[in-house]
């Protein structure tokens, strides 16, 4: 049996089906981890166990790929670092300090498989940006896609994930493989699933409170989100930064803190996430974002560290 072990993101769907389709695989299953989760968990252990061979693709766990005992190919374009596992083959062109956008782009190179798919998995990990890479509009415009069907292909197979729905992530490699690109984007269930979303979004956007000209959202929802919530309030509705909390997911809580790069320059971010860690939450982020899983009755405490910079 081939396994396939994939990213649960538009860029890890599409190089699944790229691989399936260069290899001419009549027989695969394919399989991706739980949602947010950089891991193989018990049932895709126990699926490597049954396989003869496996693939990993554009999901970056080296940990776990050092650990297997079946001969795997191992495609991403992650920086990690190389493989000792001899049954190993890695592909990865930032091994040799190349910048990949996406691991379709790589799948393709690695067995010579150009088409709509490859471009529509840089347009899905970086977005417009894809638009400026000319092999990028070139499979577009050969597959007979547009760009702002291309951005919807993104957001409808992207929307799996974002309702944290596994199972049809792991379906979405065969729905690409058995439809048209175009007919896509009418696929009833993706559809669906991206309205909801969008709704949810649009939502806590709508209720945001406000104070120093930051914006403050509370919703509940089992949509992972967060971010884009955020984004929307600093990037489009200009405000100094977001705190933005969804007060049930999946039973815990999540609080995201961003600011405008300009706030950036006045709290130190770093500060701000080593403190809210020290309460015992799983926070985490960069210069201008603050990320964090917690128990819903710690999420007072770290709003109150948080509002001590929303000055
Ligand atoms: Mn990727």
């Amino acid at each position: 049996m081939n396994l396939i072990v994939h990213h649960w993101d538009t860029d890890g769907i599409t190089s699944a089906a790229l691989l399936v389709r260069a290899l001419k695989l009549e027989e695969f299953t394919n399989m991706t981890a739980p949602i947010g989760e950089f891991r193989f968990d018990e049932r895709i252990w126990g699926a490597i166990e049954k396989a003869e061979r496996l693939y990993v693709l554009d999901f970056n766990v080296p940990n776990e790929v050092e650990k297997v005992r079946v001969p795997t190919l191992f495609i991403d374009h992650h920086t990690q670092p190389r493989i000792k596992n001899p049954l190993v083959e890695q592909v990865n062109p930032s091994l040799e300090g190349e910048y990949w956008p996406a691991n379709s782009l790589v799948v393709s190179e690695h067995f010579g498989i150009w088409n709509a798919w490859s471009a529509l998995g840089v347009v899905g990990d970086i977005g417009e940006k894809a638009f400026g890479l000319e092999r990028v509009r070139e499979l577009l415009g050969k597959g007979g896609i547009s760009r702002e069907e291309a951005l919807r292909l993104v957001e409808l197979i992207d929307s799996n994930y974002i309702a944290v729905d596994r199972e049809a992530v792991e379906e979405a490699v065969g729905v690409l493989l058995s439809h048209p690109l175009k007919e896509l984007l009418e696929y009833e269930p993706w559809v669906k699933k991206a309205e909801a979303i969008r709704d949810a979004i649009e939502g806590a956007v709508s209720n945001a409170g406000e104070r120093n000209g930051f914006a403050i959202v509370h919703f509940e929802s089992p949509f992972n989100i967060i971010s884009k919530v955020a984004r929307k309030l600093v990037w489009e509705l200009g405000y100094r930064g977001a705190v933005v909390v969804n007060g049930n997911f999946h039973g815990k809580a999540q609080v995201y803190f961003r600011i405008s790069g300009k706030e950036a320059e006045r709290i130190n971010m770093t500060e701000v996430i080593e403190r809210v860690r020290a309460l015992g939450t799983n926070a985490g982020g960069k210069r201008e974002v603050l990320g964090c899983v917690c128990e819903r009755d710690k999420i007072e405490d770290v709003l109150a560290i948080i509002e001590e910079y929303l000055r």
